[in-house]
């Protein structure tokens, strides 16, 4: 172990592209970034899904942007990834065969608008939950990407917040789905914190290697503690029997979800696992003809350029 990266590590000094680091190390961002990498791009597709059916031209265009900025997150991601010396076609094609997880949240259908409501406030709400504390990663180029990341997510929070609310406030059948939302929503979200501390295999040493600075059970609690009030002030009900505000730790106690599901579903078994990545490998083949054709005009520009020196 090189002393100068646990010396920055310990003066809390982000390790740049440039500098040594542990293999382990390098192993584990890049399987960290680019699993966050591929999240943010698989997840425009469920959200996606409602773009043509969105129930006003400003809830399209507040969609169509939040959509679009999920997708400038996976390319900062995906060259943060790319700077721990691997490239973005191994990344992709990691993603393609099922070599590389993405967010199991991602893998459960959106059913209703209300689902549209349900991820923008629950999805984003967990995502930012994560991220403010991977602004402080030590790997440099992935602190400084979730800053901009985080200022656009805590915008999504508030637009998948907003229509939870009005739906919340509308006629009792919107007020329904806005609980089905939730209902369904719910136990997934817990999920995408990653599973209980003992069961968290990487967590050990992304704890040691300042890459995670809480813990996975850390972050569930204090998104439990934020969002149980948000759903009360809007007259919605968490679907957990065992959810009751404990005075001693200053929190909710509150049930496990599922871990069985979540094992299923991360490992290619969810509702919708087939079906978003077929939709992402046909994305990937369609866009075929505009990478070969932006490489072959980058090329003849070359070409020019050298011809006039
Ligand atoms: N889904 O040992 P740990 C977003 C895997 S961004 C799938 O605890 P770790 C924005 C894990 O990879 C959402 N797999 O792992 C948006 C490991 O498997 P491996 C994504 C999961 O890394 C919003 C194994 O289980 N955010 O949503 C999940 O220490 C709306 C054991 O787990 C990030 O990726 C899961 N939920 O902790 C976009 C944030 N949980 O690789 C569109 C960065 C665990 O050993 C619309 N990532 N696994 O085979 C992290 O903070 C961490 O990687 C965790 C997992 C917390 C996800």
């Amino acid at each position: 172990m090189d002393a100068n990266f646990e010396a920055k590590l310990a003066r809390n000094e982000n390790i740049e592209p440039k500098d040594w680091m542990p293999d382990i190390y390098r192993k584990h961002l890049i399987r960290q970034v680019s699993q966050h990498a591929h999240s943010e791009i698989i997840g425009m597709l469920p959200e996606g899904n409602w773009i043509t059916r969105a129930p006003s031209l400003r809830a399209k265009m507040v969609l169509i942007a939040k959509v679009q900025d999920e997708g400038g997150h996976g390319l900062y991601l995906y060259t943060a990834a790319e700077s721990l010396n691997i490239s973005r076609e191994e990344l992709l094609e990691q993603l393609h065969t099922g070599k590389a997880k993405y967010s199991s949240i991602f893998n459960y259908p959106t059913l209703t608008w209300a689902d549209i409501g349900a991820i923008g406030w629950l999805v984003d709400g967990a995502a930012i939950m994560n991220q403010v504390m991977l602004q402080r990663t030590s790997y440099g180029p992935y602190a400084r990407a979730m800053v901009r990341i985080c200022k656009e997510e805590s915008f999504h929070q508030r637009q998948g917040y907003e229509i939870t609310c009005k739906l919340a406030a509308g006629t009792k059948e919107q007020k329904e789905m806005a609980q089905d939302a939730l209902n369904r929503f719910w136990w997934p979200t817990l999920m995408m914190f990653g599973p209980p501390d003992a069961a968290s295999s990487n967590s050990e040493n992304a704890i040691k290697w300042k890459i995670k600075r809480e813990s996975n059970d850390q972050l569930r609690q204090r998104f439990v503690n934020q969002t149980v009030p948000q759903a009360e002030l809007i007259g919605l009900t968490i679907p957990d029997k065992n959810l009751e505000w404990n005075e001693a730790k200053k929190g909710y106690d509150f049930s496990d979800p599922d871990w069985k599901e979540f094992n299923n579903v991360i490992h290619g078994n969810g509702p919708c696992n087939r079906e978003r990545l077929g939709a992402r490998v046909k994305a990937h083949e369609n866009g075929r003809w505009v990478r070969e054709a932006a490489i072959a005009y980058a090329e003849k520009r070359k070409q020019k350029a050298a011809a006039y020196q």
